[in-house]
């Protein structure tokens, strides 16, 4: 049960976000946000559980979490500097309460967090004139990452890319989709994943043109093709790879369109540098794959932002406005895919730097790498 706690100083990278959170409210003016997304009150507070609500004050470095006793010692354990409130009632209530007790007038909400019967009780709660909905500013905070969240990508990564080595010595003709994906979910599990960024993708010869197959009992052959987009989860980050492996040979039509996918993607990589247009990187590999003649068969964005959620901000697509920032770490991830043939995707992790940029994953990619 809440037992009376000694305040515990917040820790410097979470006093900052905190403060550049503040920053937009005031802008926006606005006394405080609440924060309904579990991720974000992960990322501003440390605290790992759902069901509960933080509240941020523009004029006050005191976060209040509310939440319930199910999270009661996990709060004190993750974000001991928060005022944690058990509610008596309904979160609604509670947050009615801590707003007049704080004397806040104006709050915003993540809309996009909330259900539409949330946001019609909070509303009631508060009195229409309080709640002021706001645009998520969080999103474009995340995007730009702190010291604290390049370390355990980095660490996923080490181990998403330990995990495949592994079933590259595995894999043997006559395995299933699902018993490759079980094995690569189990190593990254056993090197101390939290678990995967999302569901692993492995997807055999023809399967291969499905941007996001689903693995099945589709069984690998010598001389095919195996197309395996996968990611570690470790202390709530993500990080996202893809890779093609061959058993023995790859087929000339997927060579052709590995090299080219290869090509446009370090091209594109080669282009990442602070200030360069999310459209242009894009571009880059678009272009090449165009002039090659398959620009239609590469149907989607070039790559997207990763860190506490696997898309992220910033994305880099044609549609895309804005700039490449230091410290956005973004998917380069070109792919042409052959209906009824198969596909090709080559997927690395990229932080852009203050000078340029730095490739966060080194597993082989040239042509020959790919044979196993
Ligand atoms: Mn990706």
């Amino acid at each position: 049960m809440s037992k009376k706690k000694k305040s515990v100083t917040t820790p410097d990278h979470l006093k900052a976000r905190i403060k550049s959170l503040q920053t937009r409210l005031r802008d926006a003016n606005l006394d405080g946000l609440l924060v309904s997304n579990p991720v974000d009150i992960r990322y501003l507070s440390g605290f790992v559980g759902d069901d509960s609500w933080l509240l941020v004050r523009s004029r006050s470095s005191i976060v209040h979490i509310l939440s319930d006793f199910r999270f009661d010692e996990q709060i004190a354990n993750e974000a001991p500097h928060a005022k944690a409130i058990m509610r008596k009632t309904t979160l609604s209530k509670e947050l009615k309460k801590l707003v007049d007790k704080c004397k806040l007038e104006k709050i915003g909400m993540q809309q996009d967090d909330l259900t539409i019967a949330q946001s019609k009780t909070i509303t009631k709660e508060l009195g229409r004139s309080c709640v002021k909905a706001i645009d998520d500013g969080l999103l474009i905070q995340r995007a730009v990452k702190d010291k604290t969240e390049v370390k355990p990508i980095l660490k996923a990564l080490d181990i998403q890319q330990e995990a495949f080595k592994r079933i590259c010595e595995y894999i043997e003709p006559g395995m299933t989709e699902y018993q490759i994906a079980a094995y690569l979910e189990y190593q990254m599990r056993s090197l101390g994943a939290d678990g995967t960024s999302f569901p692993s993708i492995v997807a055999a010869d023809a399967n291969a043109s499905l941007p996001h197959a689903i693995p099945g009992k589709k069984k690998v052959r010598k001389g095919g093709i195996i197309l395996i987009d996968w990611g570690a989860k470790l202390g709530g980050y993500c990080s996202d790879l893809t890779r093609v492996i061959a058993i023995g040979k790859m087929p000339a039509r997927i060579k052709e369109i590995y090299q080219i996918c290869l090509d446009a993607q370090m091209a594109a990589i080669d282009a990442i540098k602070p200030g360069i247009k999310l459209s242009d990187v894009d571009a880059v590999a678009r272009d090449i794959i165009t002039k090659a003649g398959y620009g239609k068969q590469f149907g989607h964005s070039l790559g997207h932002g990763i860190g506490l959620d696997i898309h992220e901000q910033p994305v880099l697509a044609s549609r895309a406005q804005g700039v490449l920032e230091p410290g956005h770490i973004v998917t380069v991830e070109p792919g042409i895919y052959l209906p009824g043939i198969g596909g090709v995707r080559i997927e690395d992790d990229v932080e852009v730097t203050a000078r340029g940029k730095k490739v966060l994953s080194d597993l082989p990619k040239t042509l020959e790498s790919t044979i196993i």
